[in-house]
């Protein structure tokens, strides 16, 4: 039989793949990773790199086990600029009964394009777990969440862990979203591939006696537009604090019922900053109740974040923050978490106060977010009549 003209081909380029592999200086057997010489004649043609694996959301026995897709760094990416991507979660199959679940946590690692190996966290700008609002509202028959978002993990903060028992409630078949985006303030060299691999603990109803948990984002504004900074409120009911004038860092404007626009995402100049914002309508608390976890959402060159209860004049919470040593970004940020928990009135008067130092000579951009996860004193496990819709805040 003719020998096929093909293979001699092949035979040729695999001929001189092996030659470009060795360079003159070859003076034997290279040594296996075993510590052995490997056999030279024997030595099989390098394995063609493994793709990276798929972006996928995997139910686990701990709860959901997700991989974003692959991010490529390319150039610096400022907080909320950098490339981001959305994957729906499902707790649970298509055809199975809906029934409640616990959400106890989320946790999220930076790796590399092959879903394993570590990257340094500083690539992180943020992962979001957010359900649909307005659908929330309708099951439960009162805001629980008034964003929708559930968790944000962000730089110097990628793990948040309910207290043991505490859990927030959400039915199987709500629509999840996983938001991840990546930043990065320090990489000037080649292009680097990084993704998020996001853990979130989710615990069956029925397993174990659970509490639940509500969440309130309070943010801290600057005003843009408007003829005083208190937000949801037509005339400041204190006078003195309030949010300044502020310049917007990105498109995305808050504006309350009575028509002034907010950003919640400012330039803070070169120095010193110390931001206070009326929160008391954000909180909108329902009851009396406790808190029980906060999560803390800050920028590079954050101080400090505190929440004060301006009627009895004392702090409720302060976090403070650790930079990255000798670059840009946080490596830590405070967190909060108890059993016990901190009182909050629903007639007392609330305020942020953020403290932002820009240690360069160049403008920065900030955010100032508690998460404040609270008891639940009205939850019903049976969905509730819907409730008459309500004008709320928009985005
Ligand atoms: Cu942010």
């Amino acid at each position: 039989m003719p020998r096929p003209v093909l293979s001699a081909f092949a035979a040729l380029v695999v001929s001189s793949l092996l030659a470009s592999c060795s360079s003159p200086n070859d003076a034997g057997p290279v040594a296996s990773a075993s510590g052995e010489p490997a056999a030279a004649s024997a030595a099989p043609p390098p394995a063609p790199p493994k793709p990276p694996p798929e972006p996928r959301v995997t139910r686990t026995p701990a709860g959901v086990d997700a991989l974003s897709p692959v991010y490529t760094i390319d150039k610096i990416y400022r907080s909320m600029m950098g490339p981001q991507s959305q994957q729906r979660i499902h707790l649970k199959e298509e055809t199975a009964p809906a029934g409640i679940a616990w959400l106890t946590g989320l946790k999220a690692t930076m790796v590399g394009a092959d879903g394993e190996t570590l990257v340094p966290p500083e690539y992180m700008c943020h992962s979001n777990l957010d359900v649909d609002p307005i659908e929330h509202e309708k099951i439960y028959g009162h805001a629980l969440s008034t964003s929708g978002r559930l968790f944000t993990l962000s730089q110097g903060q990628l793990d948040v862990q309910l207290p043991p028992g505490f859990g927030i409630p959400v039915r199987t078949d709500q629509k999840i979203d996983l938001t991840t985006q990546v930043l990065n303030l320090n990489h000037h060299g080649e292009p680097m591939q990084v993704r998020h691999h996001v853990e979130m603990s989710v615990v069956p109803d029925g397993v174990k006696p659970m509490k639940p948990l509500f969440m309130a984002g309070v943010y801290g504004l600057h005003l843009l537009k408007g003829d005083h900074g208190v937000f949801g409120e037509e005339k400041p009911k204190h006078e003195g604090s309030a949010c300044t004038m502020g310049k917007a860092a990105s498109n995305g404007e808050y504006v309350d019922q009575h028509g002034k626009e907010f950003t919640g995402h400012w330039i803070v100049k070169p120095g010193r900053e110390v931001s206070k914002t009326r929160v008391t309508t954000m909180m909108s608390l329902p009851f009396d109740t406790t808190i029980h976890h906060i999560a803390v959402h800050l920028h590079p060159f954050a101080e400090s974040l505190k929440l004060v209860d301006l009627t009895t004049g004392t702090t409720v919470y302060e976090a403070k923050t650790r930079q990255l040593g000798g670059k840009i970004g946080l490596e830590h940020v405070d967190s909060f978490s108890s059993v016990e928990g901190i009182p909050v009135f629903k007639d007392h008067e609330y305020e942020l106060v953020s403290v932002y130092n820009n240690t360069t000579d160049v403008d920065q951009d900030s955010m100032a977010v508690l998460l404040l996860y609270m008891l639940d004193k009205e939850f019903s496990p049976e969905p509730k009549p819907a409730p008459a819709p309500k004008k709320r805040a928009s985005r």
